[in-house]
């Protein structure tokens, strides 16, 4: 497929909001043509953001399951739910990632390329475990590390902790213009610890 069918660039914000158009019709798609022949190339497109605070969805007094389009691939129903903090990124509530959590966002970035993933990251009563945030190009059959999240070792004496921390994630090519791109975060290392994230506004 040519380049000009391409949109320059898609942003995929944990700030999601499930309002996120995910998809633009194929008859935008047609327009996009134009868009690019027009020189308009360093525009970046949010297609999707979630910030997890709409209390219709998510509640404001935590332990609510993050639900669609969001998929809980979890071991045991092991599922990603919320938590509330005054301090979260963005208010009322962040998601812990605990157990065997695997918490899954499919995207159809037909029409688009240069994904880009931002989030944040939080962790609190650190002692090990890790969150690992990494995405695939074949609806979940194959999976690339974006990230391991983890802190140096506490111990039960002296826990770490780390506040929110921003993190922009460029996906690889294998993510442009692919109907079967999916974004997942679960745990990596067995937890002992708390660990969050949260939209990026
Ligand atoms: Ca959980
Ligand atoms: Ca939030």
């Amino acid at each position: 497929m040519r380049n000009g069918l391409y949109r320059k660039a898609f942003r995929v914000g944990i700030r999601v909001l499930l309002s996120l158009a995910l998809l633009y019709s194929p008859l935008e798609m047609q327009a996009l043509t134009e868009v690019y022949a027009d020189g308009i190339t360093d525009d970046y497109v949010t297609l999707y953001e979630e910030n997890f605070d709409d209390p219709d969805s998510f509640g404001s007094t935590g332990g609510i399951a993050i639900l669609g389009p969001w998929l809980q691939e979890g071991e045991g129903n092991s599922m990603a739910k919320t938590s509330v903090s005054s301090t979260a990124p963005s208010l009322p509530n962040l998601v812990k990632i605990d157990g065997k959590d695997a918490l899954a966002l499919p995207v159809n970035s037909t029409g688009y390329r240069n994904l880009q993933l931002s989030y944040y990251t939080r962790a609190s009563s650190y002692i090990g475990g890790s969150v690992i945030v990494e995405w695939s190009s074949d609806g979940g059959i194959n999976w690339t590390t974006l990230e391991e999240f983890k802190l140096p070792p506490g111990t039960l004496e002296q826990k770490n902790s780390e506040p929110n921390q921003l993190k922009v994630q460029n996906l690889g090519s294998g993510a442009d213009n692919n109907p079967n791109v999916k974004i997942r975060v679960r745990v990596g290392e067995l937890m002992s610890a708390n660990m969050y994230i949260d939209s990026t506004g």
